[in-house]
């Protein structure tokens, strides 16, 4: 390859944060080239296939950003983002040296095979950004999807490198296998109605919309959807998605909502869902990402016991996990809760320690990982003749279930998916499955600050170490309020300030947030 393809200019850095790089699309084309350079590097080492999805999710159309995808789908390792930052700043009469230095590091045979898969979301600039990827990866064995969701992306790597065993690395292959499994699950569920078969989908203006109308032909009617905000006439991500939705508390624009109708919103690179409707009372309810964890969980508890299995089974949250939702978990359902770092790698990784490790953060994005062990343990007993037919409908349902879950990342597709049949298997209504707790109100801002990087937080970011003095000062706000909870971060990815804020009432939650962020300044 010829080095000087994609120069950099010179003085520009970035760093590979919670989500990979991510900027205006402007300042990219060289960490797209680079970042193409480096997968091909990775995939030498591993001697397997890697990922890499252009997009910038919920962020502004403007925006355009990378991350590298594991061998098995997941977020690449710690010590492989820091050789991303190095990459992407080395000056361009530099760069030679830098890839030497990271092929020494990691003793890279550079003779070996290498394999790059490519894809890219439906910004104007990911055309142009995903081709300078490409030209990045020397290897031979690229291969690109073009355009498809982040989790669709994360799901083909996976199952490529585990020979097909995960499913087909194809996007029919994708759909077949979420599809067939959604289908024999509201095999168990009697007697639907239009009414419940029927979904208002807001698609962000992204590619979710492009592919949840894709998917939308596996479905045999068992699902129909009304897709809103469709990226014909709408800005990406613009007054819709769920970022919007989670953070505004509001309906996205564009889309038609009858009152106790269920609705969801994807984000922009499809790999977070929300879902809501209106109340008679013309009331906007959210069901965010914990109450989705608690529906989840709340469905595989009850399916254990039915198969009279013994896995263990843990919910992880972030520090935005509504304390509703933990109390609930934790003291009702009577179920394991870690609360890790915001970021998908973090709560990934906590989840995996657990036979069954369902993931979510607030915002919407999350899975559940099955241990190898726990998928044993299911299959043996659906094939075991000796088991009785209503242990053996709860195995089967499992097994289902683990189908229709993407286990490389959070999928807004598969996600839907699973919660769809959930609520038509307990022949739940959207009003009930909010019923089970109710969400302390809360409130988030963000703040523009000198430097960020002065704030250090502690306890899985709920607690401040620096500056010092600011954690006293929330302690004695929060004091004011009656269950009240208030934590400040550093954002990953924008260079703000995040303040959240919960307590009993509305007003409360919204001037304890505005208290503490006059203490961030
Ligand atoms: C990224 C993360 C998301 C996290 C968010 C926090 C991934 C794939 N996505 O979108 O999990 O919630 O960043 O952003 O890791 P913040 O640090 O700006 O609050
Ligand atoms: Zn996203």
């Amino acid at each position: 390859v010829d080095l000087d393809l994609h120069p950099k200019p010179a003085g520009l850095d970035l760093q590979y944060g919670t989500a990979g790089f991510r900027t205006n699309a402007k300042q990219l084309d060289h960490i797209m080239f680079r970042m193409g350079l480096l997968a091909t590097i990775r995939s030498k080492k591993t001697k397997a296939t890697i990922g890499v999805m252009v997009t910038a999710s919920h962020n502004p159309e403007e925006d355009n950003g990378v991350k590298l995808v594991d061998p098995m789908g997941e977020m690449v390792t710690p010590t492989w983002e820091g050789y991303a930052t190095q990459l992407a700043n080395a000056e361009q009469e530099g760069l030679l040296t830098a890839l030497r230095d990271i092929i020494e590091k990691e003793a890279v045979n550079m003779s070996q095979e290498a394999g790059v898969f490519v894809g890219k979301d439906t910004r104007s600039s990911s055309s142009s950004l995903s081709q300078a990827v490409i030209d990045g990866v020397s290897a031979l064995g690229g291969h690109y999807y073009g355009l498809v969701t982040t989790p669709q992306l994360h799901y083909m790597v996976c199952c490529h490198n585990t020979q097909g065993k995960y499913g087909e690395a194809t996007v029919e292959g994708y759909y077949n296998k979420l599809c067939q499994a959604f289908i024999q699950l509201t095999k168990n569920a009697s007697n639907r109605t239009d009414d419940q078969k029927h979904l208002s989908v807001d698609g962000a203006n992204g590619i979710g919309a492009l592919k949840v109308r894709e998917m939308e032909r596996h479905l045999k009617q068992e699902l129909k959807i009304s897709l809103f905000n469709d990226g014909s006439k709408g800005k990406l991500n613009h007054h819709c998605g769920a970022d919007f939705v989670k953070v505004q508390q509001k309906p996205p624009t564009g889309i038609k909502l009858n009152p106790g109708e269920r609705c969801c919103s994807f984000d922009g690179d499809a790999d977070r869902i929300v879902y809501y409707y209106t109340g008679s009372e013309g009331h906007f309810h959210l069901l965010d990402g914990d109450k989705i964890a608690t529906l989840i969980s709340t469905f595989l508890k009850e399916l254990l016991t039915q198969a009279g299995l013994h896995l263990k089974i843990a919910v992880v949250q972030t520090a935005y996990a509504n304390g509703s939702s933990t109390h609930y978990l934790e003291d009702i359902m009577k179920v394991i809760v870690r609360c890790t770092k915001t970021g998908v790698k973090h709560l990934h990784h906590a989840a995996q320690q657990f036979d069954i490790g369902v993931y979510f953060e607030a915002n919407g994005h999350g899975t559940v990982l099955f241990s190898k062990a726990a998928e044993e343990k299911i299959q043996h007993l659906a094939e075991d003749p000796n088991t009785d037919d209503s242990r053996k409908r709860a195995a089967l349902l499992l097994q289902n279930t683990i189908n229709v879950i993407n286990q490389t990342v959070g999928d807004a597709l598969s996600d839907m998916l699973l919660i769809e049949a959930i609520l038509a298997i307990k022949d739940l209504t959207i009003q009930q499955w909010d019923a089970i707790y109710t969400d302390l109100p809360n409130r988030q801002l963000k703040v523009k600050v000198a430097d960020r990087r002065v704030i250090d937080t502690t306890d899985a970011e709920r607690r401040a170490v620096s500056p010092a003095g600011l954690q006293e000062a929330i302690d004695s706000l929060v004091k004011k309020y009656r269950q009240a909870r208030s934590f400040v971060r550093p954002s990953g990815t924008e260079d703000v300030v995040r303040v959240y804020a919960e307590a009993e009432t509305q007003e409360s939650a919204d001037t304890l947030a505005h208290e503490v962020s006059l203490a961030v300044y």
